[in-house]
């Protein structure tokens, strides 16, 4: 009894001085890099009196074959809107309880066309983004905002692209003047011959390293994410960002509760938080990505309100599309991927 007492007290101690007291609920987020204002997860955390920890996926095929590969601990997944529908079709996704999500009533309505599904059933939108072309002001003189820019061989070996078989196919369809999402084999194949010849004037297929590659210049100019650039940009004003002319892609990355998720309530309570106004705001100013959030647009400043990095114009948004899921068409770009890979 004496004995019990004394190693409960020493615990309770011990647990003074090392400043653990009962552990805390974890949210795990399986999310893409830089896509979230580091001040709002710190907000999340304490009002939630929750710990958030984020691993990170860099193009949707490799976060899905990891989730095929068994892994699982995470409760909030933030992929593509054509991967979302793959993924509910699998029975991947848990389905959502709205009424524990009354910020859906702030989402813009205006992007319903791109999203996953315009009810919210199994996701909700997070943020817009496009694909274009960062570049180095000073050393890149002649920029041209169009895809042709990959076929200029002046800049070889400081270049990358995209490893993403959609992104990048995507664009050398568009260069061509038909649709991201074409099922014609003879427009894959021309597609496909274009970007083996792009291939020629690249340093790598790469997702990441181009943000901080164009800012030191060691790539002249990358084929990037424009929230990604416009971090960099607001670092750097020697770095520049512009949409092909010939369009682009738009994709909506959505949040999503993965049926094995142990933390749904935390879970839910993050879609919610991420779309209160102030907050979506803020993230909006921090990633310079679009969180399509209509009360939140009052809230930005006239700078980010401006900045057409976040909001690209009109005459660029109606010559893009966005990037849908093709069924069993889908092995004609992956057939297409492997061919430009194994090309010299
Ligand atoms: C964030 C990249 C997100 C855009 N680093 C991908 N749709």
């Amino acid at each position: 009894m004496k004995n019990g007492l004394a190693g409960a007290l020493f615990a309770l101690a011990a647990a003074a001085l090392c400043g653990c007291g009962p552990s805390k609920p974890v949210l795990h987020l399986y999310n893409w890099s830089d896509y979230v204002n580091p001040d709002a997860i710190a907000q999340f955390e304490a009002k939630y009196g929750c710990r958030v920890v984020t691993d990170t996926f860099d193009s949707n095929e490799s976060m899905y074959a990891k989730l095929k590969a068994g892994a699982t601990g995470y409760d909030l997944i933030f992929p593509s809107s054509y991967q979302v529908l793959i993924m509910r079709e699998q029975g991947m996704l848990l389905k959502l309880d709205h009424s524990k999500l009354p910020n859906l009533a702030n989402i813009d309505g205006d992007y319903a066309g791109i999203v996953a599904d315009p009810s919210y059933d199994y996701s909700v939108p997070y943020m817009i983004s496009s694909a274009g072309i960062a570049y180095l002001k000073d050393r890149v003189p002649d920029i041209v905002p169009s895809w042709g820019m990959f076929t200029n061989s002046a800049y070889k070996g400081r270049v990358t692209m995209l490893n993403d078989f959609r992104e990048t196919i995507g664009g050398a369809l568009k260069f061509l003047g038909y649709s991201l999402n074409s099922t014609n084999e003879a427009e894959i194949a021309e597609a496909t011959q274009v970007v083996i010849g792009w291939k020629k004037n690249l340093a790598k297929f790469e997702n990441e390293q181009y943000k901080n590659g164009v800012a030191s210049g060691e790539f002249l100019f990358a084929l990037g994410y424009n929230g990604d650039v416009g971090q960099v940009m607001a670092e750097n004003e020697n770095v520049g960002f512009c949409l092909p002319r010939e369009g682009v892609s738009l994709a909506c990355d959505e949040m999503v509760i993965p049926t094995t998720a142990k933390e749904v309530g935390l879970a839910h309570a993050f879609i919610n938080f991420i779309h209160d106004p102030a907050v979506a705001a803020e993230n909006i100013a921090y990633t310079c990505y679009l969180c399509p959030n209509k009360a939140a647009y009052g809230k930005l400043p006239e700078d980010v309100v401006k900045n057409e990095v976040i909001f690209p114009p009109a005459e660029i948004r109606a010559k893009s599309e966005s990037i849908r899921d093709l069924g069993a068409m889908n092995s004609l770009y992956i057939k297409a991927w492997d061919k430009i890979k194994a090309a010299q």
